[in-house]
């Protein structure tokens, strides 16, 4: 019984809740505090939790590498699931590092960012272990989880297509013609990707929970109980170093030009010299 407990098992508990997180973006003071949160709301209901992560671990905030380790590392409760999804910057991420391919600028400006929380280029990137086995979780992860009540997707789905023939850049990049769309939808639709304000946003076909972790310091988690839901939020500081970085990177996207030093080249082919 001592160990039970230790382990975090709670034997009384059968039924499994439903909880799901927003975008991360390298924040992992929030993820931390969110997720005792979770683990405090878990118990007291006496369920076990599957939690649902619905992608963008890396990029803009202070910690990508430690979102990602804290993911690959597993739930604190042993009886408790992790279920990640890819988001479109997890996407992004591992193509800087491996092929380099299909990159945008805006994307390797953030890029260079996230590199310094792998301890940047102080050891050649393809003996950096951290760095490698995080690629291969990233990429391969899923890009949307469906419970037939609920699907969870990082962007959303395009309105009029079934499930099985959604194209991976609507799943990962969709915007507008799915949050404007009012009709009915296969399932209800749980995501991320576009930022809704510090409270997330319920309607009749989706649950919007991107609440801008990386800039309003705000983490949010849908509580999906039955015909019942509700929330959760860390709420910690904002991050002034994130804001600054993201006001160069619209005003070099206003201005259609990036900082001339800017590396283009992938991670990984850095540390091979050519030739
Ligand atoms: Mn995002």
């Amino acid at each position: 019984m001592a160990e039970a407990q230790r382990a975090g098992i709670d034997s009384t508990a059968t039924e499994m809740l439903t909880y799901a997180i927003g975008d991360i973006h390298g924040r992992l003071d929030l993820l931390d505090e969110l997720l005792e949160m979770i683990a405090t709301d878990a118990a007291r209901r006496h369920v076990r939790a599957k939690i649902v992560f619905t992608g963008d671990y890396c990029d803009r905030g202070p910690d990508s590498s430690g979102v990602v380790e804290r993911l690959l590392a597993g739930p604190g409760r042993a009886m408790d699931v992790y279920v990640c999804l890819r988001g479109n910057h997890d996407d992004l991420f591992v193509r800087a590092v491996t092929t380099g391919e299909e990159v945008p600028d805006w994307a390797w400006y953030l890029f260079q960012h996230t590199l310094e929380s792998y301890g940047g280029s102080a050891q050649p990137f393809e003996r950096n272990e951290r760095l490698l086995r995080h690629v291969r979780f990233l990429s391969g992860l899923p890009l949307t989880h469906d419970d037939g009540t609920y699907l969870f997707v990082h962007a959303g789905i395009r309105p009029g297509i079934a499930i099985a023939d959604q194209a991976e850049e609507d799943l990962l990049w969709i915007r507008d013609e799915f949050l404007y769309y009012r009709g009915s939808l296969p399932r209800r639709v749980v995501h991320g990707h576009t930022i809704v304000g510090d409270r997330p946003v319920v309607t009749n076909n989706r649950i919007s929970i991107d609440t801008g972790a990386f800039r309003s310091g705000i983490l949010t988690a849908a509580v999906l109980a039955g015909d019942e839901t509700s929330f959760l939020q860390a709420v910690g500081a904002p991050d002034r170093g994130a804001i600054e970085r993201e006001r160069i990177l619209s005003d070099s996207v206003l201005r259609g030009s990036f900082a001339p030093g800017l590396d283009r080249v992938p991670a990984l082919l850095r540390s091979v010299p050519a030739g």
